[in-house]
């Protein structure tokens, strides 16, 4: 598929340090060890509606990732999904008296329109489910004819997943059976399901059904894929086992990306999946998630169209923690707008205080697990600073030249909140 356009990218001098972040499977935070090229893999949307804050908030988190990778001297292969065949489609366009297909496009479009504007950086491949099916199918064999798939003997055509013969099962979200169980019947997965070998097994493949599109499918049998082997053959077949970071947001722990890896691990007998497993937590609105099944949705392109800059949306979403579950308001927006306007200031002014320490300190914030909030109080202390010397007229304290920068210039702050928080002042 079509990504987007990347935004400038300006190089810093010298090199960030070494990146930190918690990984779900290991519950702690960990030092992520990328070869020369760093790998990661993002869940994209489902595209039946427009992004909301929470979409953004998670893909704001990993643009970070990618920054200050690239910051520390790595080159980054980015991969992202779009679920662009699934029931949320069938059901939205039904209710609309709309095509699929086009509903689809139409949504992913306006995702990468929102994604261009919040300046994140693009993924070197965006795949969607559909283009990605003949190379499903081939993993859904592989894995059937390991004997590690069956297929239900109800007619449906339904392939599953052998769960009870995968040893990694339940490594990356640590839950225990019980707590399995519920999240799979509350996100999508069927254990009540009669016929399954294990209540906790999921759909490999969906037999066809009438009304649903189809495609020739493993062994003849026609229909679509299921929802996790999709992101495991996406991730195999563009950046290979055992990448850096496997993302998403914190709905995503289990079952997604628990079944991802299994997935994964049964196709290629290796381990593991990902090297980290990594979850941005959610955003909510008055007290709830925010979630198209719920709609209580605050669409980043409906902000753009009311004329909110969208550094501001940036900034209000980075201005909080991304592990930390947070409530969109106006006055987190108002606040960030004030924010970027005295940054503004401060930038425009001909003199600043010294950048070098702006320089290390956001580089040290951002790689201790992505410690946005540390790191934007840090330009709001030179900001502030830069700002009181130019309102008295005396002339600011000499500093340290970083490199061939004139370290007391502005435009070198400028091109810092721009590399490493995205932030276009
Ligand atoms: N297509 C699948 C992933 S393969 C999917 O989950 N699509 S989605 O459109 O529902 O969500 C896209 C991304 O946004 C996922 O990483 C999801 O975890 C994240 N997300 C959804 N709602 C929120 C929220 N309220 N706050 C933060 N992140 C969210
Ligand atoms: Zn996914």
């Amino acid at each position: 598929m079509l990504s987007w356009p990347a935004p400038l990218l300006p190089t810093l001098p010298g090199a960030g340090p070494a990146l930190r972040l918690y990984d779900t499977a290991r519950q702690e935070v960990v030092e992520t060890r990328p070869d020369r090229t760093a790998r990661m893999y993002v869940c994209g949307i489902t595209p039946y509606d427009a992004t909301h804050l929470g979409h953004a908030a998670t893909y704001l988190a990993f643009d970070l990732v990618n920054r200050v990778w690239r910051d520390a001297g790595h080159a980054v292969h980015y991969v992202q999904n779009v679920t662009d065949v699934d029931d949320p489609l069938f059901e939205r366009a039904d209710r609309d008296g709309e095509d699929w297909i086009v509903l689809g496009m139409r949504e992913t479009a306006l995702f990468r329109e929102d994604m261009t504007a919040l300046r994140v950086l693009p993924p070197e491949d965006y795949v969607g489910a559909v283009e990605a099916i003949p190379r499903i199918v081939g993993h859904v064999e592989t894995l059937w004819d390991a004997g590690l798939a069956y297929q239900l003997e109800d007619g449906t055509g339904d392939v599953y997943h052998d769960v009870s013969q995968a040893p990694g099962f339940g490594s990356e979200s640590g839950y225990d059976e019980e707590t399995m169980l519920r999240l799979s019947a509350e996100r999508g997965g069927d254990p009540d399901r009669a016929g399954k070998r294990s209540a906790l097994d999921p759909l490999l493949w969906r037999g066809v059904r009438d009304g649903e599109p189809s495609w020739p499918g493993p062994r003849g049998v026609a229909g679509r894929p299921g929802w996790h082997v999709e992101c495991a053959a996406i991730a195999l077949d563009t950046i290979g086992m055992g990448f850096d970071v496997q993302g998403g947001g914190s709905d995503l722990v289990f079952p997604h990306h628990e079944y991802s890896a299994v997935h994964a691990e049964g196709l290629t007998g290796t381990k593991p999946f990902a090297q980290a497993y990594v979850h941005a937590a959610m955003i909510g609105l008055d007290g709830e998630k925010m979630s198209k099944s719920r709609g209580n949705l605050v669409f980043v392109s409906r902000l753009r169209g009311d004329g909110v800059d969208s550094m501001a949306v940036r900034l209000a979403l980075l201005a909080g923690h991304y592990r930390t579950d947070r409530a969109w308001t106006p006055d987190l927006l108002a606040a960030a707008e004030e924010r970027l306007a005295t940054w503004r200031r401060a930038v425009a002014l001909p003199i600043g205080a010294p950048a070098g320490p702006v320089l290390t300190g956001v580089r040290e914030r951002l790689a201790d697990d992505l410690d946005s909030p540390g790191a934007i109080a840090l330009v709001d202390t030179w900001a502030a600073a830069s700002l009181a010397e130019a309102g008295s007229g005396s002339s600011a304290p000499a500093a340290e030249a970083v490199d061939d920068w004139d370290p007391q210039s502005p435009t070198v702050v400028r091109d810092i909140v721009d590399a490493l928080l995205g932030i276009d002042l």
